[in-house]
């Protein structure tokens, strides 16, 4: 049996959370493989609108199991909070169907004073990270120093941890930055997080999934950011610290290349980016501060405010060759509608010359967007639920975007709620 995957094709936040919630009523399996806190998956339905950081979206479906991969950065005061938050869904019995790999690394209250000590130190020239640790974490896990969930059923389990916080309180001090906190407090609430982490099931969770694609039951791989913050193929070192691509699955599940069928690909109408880094469609203008507000563009994680501008063919393309997406999913459509004229980025100047490609930089010095400009929609898509309802302007936006991305666009969501989703 195959595992599907779901991607984000930008810079995250393309509405990943609000598709798994939609697609898995048909699948049995939830899995997320990459990232961790610094995620924010919102999910809206019954007018309750829900917000994941670490726990797969599948969480609110009375049927699927949701795992949490080797490949995920576990963040236990945070996770403790996101478990705290789904008390107040009476009749979900979470507990029995959230599962985390052994094999998932831990992030210490360390790992996020490090992300700050790091961020402070580089100034103007910082990533603008989540700040919840997800660099040094993955750090550790590369450079083989890491603490794995496995390890809380170890013996030993204080004495790895008191080892390695050590450790980073000695870097915390070579930043030679201004990072205050009280460890004592850090520190117990980390430990009574883990009590709390500890009433779910820890398993080998390659094992499970073989055992799963087996028994034929349907697995979805649940992507978190996007496919332009990848560790190799983002924008870097603007990127987040693991591979947020196709590839990822296979690493963060342990899912052979081959096993792995449907890919689906998601996008907004236009661009968003939070935090630093080159973002070459990138509106300072009325028509950004429309996206901004009508689409509501804050991080789900941090409130900060996100950078908008059109769409950008050239780096979407490669985000759908990246990752062999079979089909693609438009959201936020709605968000379009008013606007007299949409542009859409085709091609870069780069060097003096056109390209379609994306060059090692994209930052502003580097290349200019060149535009390919389409008659806008002003009706209001919200309400609709078919795609013959859908504006003739919205249609050739979509039929335009097929033509040059080469795969179709499978859904189109046209607000929040899990209702207002179009399948064509
Ligand atoms: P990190 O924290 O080390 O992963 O940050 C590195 C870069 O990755 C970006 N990043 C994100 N971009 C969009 N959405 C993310 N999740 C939250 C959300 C973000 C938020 O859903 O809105 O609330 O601010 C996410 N997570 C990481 C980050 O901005 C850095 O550019
Ligand atoms: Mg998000």
């Amino acid at each position: 049996m195959a595992v599907d995957l779901l991607l984000g094709l930008q810079w995250g936040d393309e509405g990943k959370g609000k598709i798994v919630d939609v697609l898995t009523k048909d699948y049995d399996i939830i899995a997320r493989f990459q990232g961790g806190p610094n995620a924010g998956h919102t999910l809206e339905f019954d007018g309750i609108k829900h917000v994941l950081h670490t726990i797969p979206s599948g969480i609110f479906h009375e049927n699927a199991t949701n795992l949490v991969g080797n490949g995920v950065v576990i963040d236990p005061v945070i996770f403790k909070r996101e478990l705290d938050n789904l008390n107040q869904f009476k009749d979900l019995d979470y507990k029995s169907k959230l599962l985390i790999s052994r094999k998932a690394h831990l992030i210490l209250p360390t790992h996020r004073l490090l992300d700050a000590a790091s961020e402070a130190s580089k100034g103007k020239a910082k990533i603008g990270s989540t700040l919840k640790g997800i660099g040094p974490t993955y750090m550790d896990k590369t450079g083989r120093n890491g603490i794995r969930v496995g390890d809380i059923e170890l013996k030993g389990f204080k004495k790895k941890y008191r080892a390695l916080a050590n450790k980073h309180e000695a870097m915390i001090k070579f930043y030679d930055v201004d990072v205050q906190y009280n460890l004592d407090e850090l520190e117990k609430e980390f430990f009574n997080a883990i009590e709390v982490l500890k009433y779910l099931k820890f398993i080998d969770s390659e094992e499970f999934l073989f055992n799963a694609q087996r028994e034929g039951k349907t697995i979805l791989a649940e992507g978190a950011q996007g496919s332009l913050l990848d560790i190799d193929f983002g924008t870097y070192p603007y990127v987040t610290s693991s591979n947020t691509t196709a590839a990822g699955a296979c690493t963060g599940l342990g899912v052979a290349p081959n096993n792995i069928k449907e890919v689906f690909g998601i996008f907004k109408a236009y661009t968003t980016r939070v935090g630093s880094g080159p973002f070459p469609t990138e509106l300072f203008d009325e028509d950004g501060a429309t996206m901004s507000k009508v689409g509501n563009e804050f991080g789900a994680t941090t409130g900060r405010p996100r950078r908008c501008g059109w769409l950008d063919l050239v780096a979407l393309k490669y985000a759908v060759q990246i990752n062999g997406v079979t089909q693609l999913m438009m959201m936020k459509g709605d968000v379009l509608s008013g606007f007299d004229t949409i542009k859409v980025c085709t091609a870069y100047q780069y060097k003096g010359k056109e390209i379609k490609h994306l060059p090692y930089s994209i930052e502003e010095q580097d290349v200019t967007p060149v535009y390919h400009e389409m008659k806008g929609w002003s009706e209001d898509l919200t309400g609709m639920t078919q795609a013959e309802q859908l504006p003739t302007a919205l249609n050739e936006y979509i039929d335009f975007l097929e033509k040059e991305l080469e795969v179709p666009i499978k859904i189109v969501s046209v607000g929040p709620d899990r209702t207002q989703t179009i399948h064509r």
